[in-house]
């Protein structure tokens, strides 16, 4: 029939030629190993509002698990230490009064003054470190530590990618911006994503967006944290809930009450105490499940700029991914 027999059929492609068969049989053995490497590959994305923490992290694991930066690298950081001390001394210069000679030391000691107002301005809450260590920043000799660029605000307007070898697991990280006019290209890293951090920042209760200056960051926060975990894409993903800025969120609660911030005027806990506003927003935050529900596992309160911090929190947080990951591909049982 018009049907050729061949002597390959089955056999190598390299077929009688055992150079091109070894060279293939190389080829292939290449190919499974990346795809293995591909399949055991954890992909985290971290998602969350505009300066809730996502870059803070991202570079927590740079710090933890990755290779110092270049002084190149640090001198873009001087610059932008500088640039962030120049903006937040603006902002709070519009709420002092002023009737006497300006110079570094009053700036610096008018600035406290007004700080319990930051809010209405939208400071950059970790900015008081740097009014606090003014002269080191302006000295000619200035080199950023690693906590002044844990502190940098740089806005992120890529989607970008950090790779990390943990124990032997590779890890992918992606960190996004996340103003909303941002999110439109979060849906780009959508894809096979194992795990979602979605960093949604405590402090944010009494502040509002600063690209929508009537909504408040918190009502902003809870809204996208139920249109991740609702979403489809991230059906057969774990997502874990990080409620960052706690440090800030302490120091604040000494002077601004959750209940007087009017989406949060149901709030019934004792004033100024940490551990119940927390559990309150904690309980906020599982009312935006609908079909599923998170364990406490999968919340962990942090500060993003404390690295003994986060290196408990991430360690941790990688255990729980891999398990939950096992158990969604069926090796551990449902438990
Ligand atoms: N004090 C304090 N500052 C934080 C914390 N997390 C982030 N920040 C600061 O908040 C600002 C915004 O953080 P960033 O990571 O850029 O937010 P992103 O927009 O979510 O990427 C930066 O200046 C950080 O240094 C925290 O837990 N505590
Ligand atoms: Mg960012």
């Amino acid at each position: 029939m018009g049907c050729s027999s061949s002597t390959d059929a089955g056999g190598p492609p390299g077929g009688n030629d055992p150079a091109l068969g070894g060279r293939s049989n190389k080829i292939d053995a290449e190919l499974d190993q990346k795809r293995q490497e591909e399949e055991l590959k954890i992909k985290l994305l971290l998602l969350g509002a505009g300066e809730s923490g996502k870059s803070t992290i991202f570079k927590q694991m740079r710090i933890i698990y990755g290779s110092p930066r270049t002084d190149e690298n640090l001198r873009m950081y001087g610059v932008v230490v500088r640039s962030n001390c120049i903006t937040v001394t603006r902002k709070l210069l519009q709420l002092i009064r002023m009737n006497t000679t300006i110079s570094i030391h009053f700036i610096s000691v008018a600035m406290k003054e007004v700080w319990q107002k930051r809010a209405l301005l939208n400071v950059i809450d970790g900015h008081k470190d740097f009014l606090d260590e003014i002269d080191r920043i302006a000295s000619k000799t200035f080199r950023p530590a690693q906590q002044d660029v844990l502190l940098a605000r740089v806005k992120t307007t890529q989607v970008v990618m950090e790779r990390y070898r943990i124990d032997g697991i590779d890890f992918e990280m992606y960190d996004v911006g996340g103003q909303r006019s941002e999110r439109r290209k979060w849906i780009d890293c959508f894809d096979s994503v194992d795990a979602v951090i979605f960093v949604a920042a405590l402090s944010e209760y009494d502040q509002n967006l600063a690209e929508s200056k009537k909504t408040n960051r918190m009502v902003e926060a809870l809204e996208l944290f139920r249109s991740i975990c609702n979403n489809r894409a991230f059906a057969n993903t774990s997502v874990m809930l990080f409620l960052n800025k706690k440090d800030i969120f302490e120091e604040k609660l000494q002077y601004s009450d959750i209940a007087d911030q009017k989406p949060f005027a149901d709030y019934a806990g004792p004033q100024n105490n940490f551990n119940s506003g927390v559990l309150y927003f904690i309980e906020k935050f599982k009312d935006c499940l609908i079909n599923d529900e998170i364990t406490d596992s999968f919340i962990q309160a942090c500060t993003a700029t404390d690295t003994n911090n986060m290196e408990f929190v991430l360690d941790s947080t990688r255990t729980i991914i891999m398990t939950d990951n096992l158990r969604r591909s069926g090796f551990l049982g449902a438990g």
